[in-house]
């Protein structure tokens, strides 16, 4: 059985995405619609710019599904890039006879361009900025629904919400339900305050008009998790540490945090943690989920909870200074077309990082080449600790 894994190719205007996909089980029922709405779904919310109108992304499978089951094989995926057809000669993998690309110079502040220019010795910014684009993450999810497809075959819900954008705040809610989410996607902002949800329109067509982008925060959670999902015993397996590496390497994403943890830390140590109860009928129990589904680096059977800031996007309509990498004189830094927040999108994008996150820790816990055999063993672990 090879490791779960998953990598992605592509540039942002080049011919397309893949993203390969390694250590699903066999035998595992794939909805195809469920990955095409996923695909949807991150193209959502107030504030997109023209390139949305442009795209409609779905998920092409050129490997590892027959009929619509997984064989146990690479899972490779495609996604389009419906703009290549307007950049056809600047982003042709090979030389366009007659046709010089016009060079970009002009880093932008809080981009990878300037850094990634001089690590990687390219005279023009382009050949960073194309790979660097959160256009990627259109294959981070083509490859969550598939873990996603493989979690939910094992009771998981994974779903997402914002909770803040620039200046307005989504009123906290506690004990979050699946039920909860039903309606999330038909929010223009994916929040579930619906007074704030206006307040959150109205700020980015505000700060739109001012040529200004706009940041946020959102929160992650999965349900029907089994507990004891990482390990506390070394570094590299505790589930909190590689939620946050997986999720912090989203594009513009600048802080993740699991549960409570920025409230937690200004109370005393008897606010701050989830005391321990247990009943008959159903085993052991919190009344509070301040922890956010982990301890110990492991899941605790608790709902787990993801929360994430993002920085406004770097590409300004109104451009930040820079200097011409060229001519080394102060210069306006590079103005594209862009959206003006990417908050509800990038929760979506989270939501596949932490199914991604997830099917690798039950894959490793489990084992298995069939999805029966995956149950089977959750079964037995779950009789063993029982859980009720
Ligand atoms: C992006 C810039 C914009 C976004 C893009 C990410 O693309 P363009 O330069 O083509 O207008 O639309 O996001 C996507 C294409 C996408 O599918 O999310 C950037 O610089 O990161």
């Amino acid at each position: 059985m090879s490791a779960f894994r998953f990598t992605t190719a592509g540039e942002s205007h080049g011919p397309g995405l893949t993203a390969i996909v390694e250590g699903i089980p066999a035998g595992l029922e794939l909805d195809r619609e469920a990955l095409d709405r996923d695909m949807a779904r991150r193209q959502l919310g107030h504030g997109r710019g023209g390139r949305m109108r442009i795209e409609t992304d779905t998920v092409e499978v050129r490997s590892g599904v027959r009929h619509g089951r997984t064989l146990g094989s690479p899972i490779a995926l495609l996604v389009a890039n419906r703009d290549y057809a307007n950049w056809e000669e600047r982003m042709n993998p090979w030389p366009v006879e007659g046709f010089e690309p016009e060079e970009v110079h002009l880093p932008r502040p809080g981009h990878a361009d300037l850094v990634g220019a001089q690590k990687y010795g390219h005279a023009d910014i382009r050949n960073v900025l194309e790979r660097a684009s959160a256009r990627e993450t259109a294959a981070r999810v083509a490859a969550g629904a598939v873990a996603r497809g493989f979690l939910t075959a094992l009771g998981v819900e994974v779903h997402s919400h914002v909770t803040r954008i620039a200046s307005v705040v989504a009123e906290q809610r506690d004990e979050l339900t699946p039920a909860d989410f039903a309606g999330i996607d038909n929010d223009p902002v994916r929040t579930l305050d619906k007074t704030a949800s206006k307040a959150m329109v109205e700020e980015i067509n505000r700060l739109r008009k001012a040529n200004e982008s706009l940041g946020g925060t959102f929160e992650v959670i999965a349900f029907g998790l089994v507990s004891g999902l990482g390990s506390h015993i070394s570094w590299e397996d505790r589930l909190d540490g590689r939620l946050a590496q997986a999720v912090c390497s989203i594009q513009s994403i600048k802080g993740v945090s699991i549960g409570e943890a920025w409230d937690v830390a200004t109370r005393p140590g008897s606010e701050a943690h989830d005391e321990i109860f247990w009943s008959e009928a159903g085993g052991y129990f919190r009344e509070t989920n301040r922890a956010g589904g982990l301890e110990g680096g492991m899941t605790n059977g608790q709902p787990l909870s993801v929360r994430a800031a993002i920085k406004p996007i770097s590409t300004l309509t109104k451009p930040l200074r820079s200097v011409d990498t060229e001519t080394h004189q102060p210069a306006q830094a590079l103005r594209e077309r862009t959206d003006s927040t990417v908050v509800p999108a990038a929760a979506v994008v989270a939501e596949a990082m932490v199914c991604l996150t997830l099917a690798r820790a039950y894959r490793e816990k489990f084992g298995g080449d069939h999805i029966d055999d995956v149950r089977a063993a959750i079964d037995a672990y779950e009789a063993r600790i029982d859980a009720r």
